[in-house]
């Protein structure tokens, strides 16, 4: 099924200069980008988008990390997008993450979950479709996210 999922650079991943290169793996796989926006996130922005993970000791640590400076928010698509573009970030925790991965490859960070620091891991990627469809309303209106077709749709059938 074509899924739509919320994709974010976070701010180590601008800091890194690493923007272009991350684009570049989602598109290599086929996905589409249907919207994007370079934004610094408020306190209140990422409360909204972290919900799940406001009253965990944690939070304060990935509120500071997310909101440190800008990131690249963008929706992708694709046929069953959701778990791909999961399957292509990797584990949360960067030491764990199979290379290969997003964060296997590039987040070298040795820092493990329940630390009260930044676990700093390049990529936010929506967990499932439920998280997918808040997600990109969160960030995007209506209006923003744009279908429209590929070079490949053009062909289909010749
Ligand atoms: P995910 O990004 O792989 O979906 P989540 O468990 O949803 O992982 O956590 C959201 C983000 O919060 C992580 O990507 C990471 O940046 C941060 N985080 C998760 N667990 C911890 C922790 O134990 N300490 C510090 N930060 C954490
Ligand atoms: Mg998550």
């Amino acid at each position: 099924m074509y899924e739509k999922t919320l994709v974010i650079v976070k701010p180590d991943g601008v800091q890194r200069r690493m923007v272009g290169t991350l684009i570049s793996r989602f598109e290599k796989v086929g996905l589409k980008i249907h919207a994007m926006r370079f934004v610094q996130a408020t306190d209140e922005q990422s409360k909204a988008h972290y919900a799940e993970h406001v009253d965990k000791p944690f939070y304060p640590s990935l509120e500071a990390y997310i909101t440190v400076g800008p990131a690249l928010v963008f929706v992708l698509g694709g046929t069953g997008a959701i778990a791909k573009v999961r399957q292509l970030v990797g584990d949360t925790e960067p030491a764990s993450a199979l290379p290969g991965t997003i964060r296997g490859d590039y987040a070298h960070q040795p820092l493990e979950r329940g630390s009260d620091r930044f676990l700093c891991n390049l990529v936010h990627a929506s967990a499932n479709t439920e998280d997918a469809e808040r997600e990109v309303a969160l960030w995007f209106g209506p209006d923003e996210v744009l279908d429209y077709a590929m070079i490949d749709d053009m062909y289909t059938g010749l």
